[in-house]
């Protein structure tokens, strides 16, 4: 694998204002609209969050026609050699990552663009030591998996693709890595058996959304519904910082999905 920095050290993070089209952001079950006020000011807590981390966030401008847009971690993959630029398999987000792309080479020398044919999202992407997990989704074919193993490959990383569970929108919605040898994964992905070799730390099943956290520098940053999550966390000797998710969670999305981060060396 390329880099020796540890998989949860970032110096820098991209993110993207919620355009108040966010409020019809996709969702498998419907719960009602988020509300755009509540979701901006979570937004705003949570760059907040990234910065007292020790994260640069640099912001980029709301996107009206893409309601999604706010979740950059689905078209795009950034890493210290390069960032992949992808193609989301949900066709709503499909014209999300033509609007990246100029910040992608406005801030890396190397970018590599998955193929033409298949498609991947970012969030089904978990980059461990030893391997970039690529999870098959609803979002993430086999042929856009293939091929973004080869485009992982450009920059010195060894991507394998596994299978993510039914019902589980992404890879990274059920899990996320602590630190090395530790993850934070729900009950359903756990029993795929994809983490046998980690130490892990499991949310109670009323809590799995819970498992959308993600680490940053020294803190974990967890959605602040789920106290004994963070219980179990704090336990294990991680330090988190609870972060209020109750607007995304509406249209299925966590904390690792509002930011792309990296560490520029
Ligand atoms: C979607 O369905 O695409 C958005 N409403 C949520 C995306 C969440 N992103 C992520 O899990 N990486």
């Amino acid at each position: 694998m390329a880099s020796t920095t540890p998989c949860y050290r970032f110096n820098s993070a991209l993110v993207r204002t919620p355009a108040a089209s966010v409020v019809n952001g996709l969702r498998n079950l419907d719960a009602g609209n988020p509300n755009y006020e509540h979701l901006l000011a979570q937004h705003g807590a949570y760059l907040t969050t990234l910065a007292a981390a020790g994260v640069a966030v640099s912001v980029l401008p709301a996107l009206a026609a893409f309601p999604d847009a706010v979740f950059v971690e689905d078209p795009a993959l950034v890493f210290s050699e390069g960032a992949i630029l992808l193609r989301p398999g949900a066709s709503s987000r499909r014209g999300e990552a033509a609007a990246l792309l100029p910040e992608l080479h406005r801030r890396f020398d190397t970018v590599v663009i998955l193929p033409p044919g298949g498609h991947a999202d970012g969030g089904d992407v978990l980059v461990t030591p030893d391997a970039v997990l690529i999870g098959i989704s609803a979002r993430t074919n086999p042929t856009g998996a293939r091929a973004l193993v080869d485009c992982l490959d450009q920059l010195g990383y060894h991507g394998k693709i596994v299978q993510t569970p039914t019902g589980c929108l992404h890879l990274k919605s059920d899990c996320a890595l602590l630190d090395e040898e530790t993850v934070l994964v729900t009950h359903r992905l756990a029993d795929t058996g994809i983490f046998k070799r980690f130490r892990r730390i499991v949310p109670p099943r009323d809590e799995a959304p819970a498992a959308n956290a993600v680490r940053v520098n020294d803190v974990v940053l967890v959605s602040s519904r789920y106290l004994r999550t963070i219980d179990r966390l704090e336990t294990a000797g991680f330090r988190t910082v609870p972060v209020d998710t109750a607007e995304i969670e509406k249209i299925d999305a966590g904390l690792s999905c509002m930011s792309l981060r990296w560490f520029r060396n």
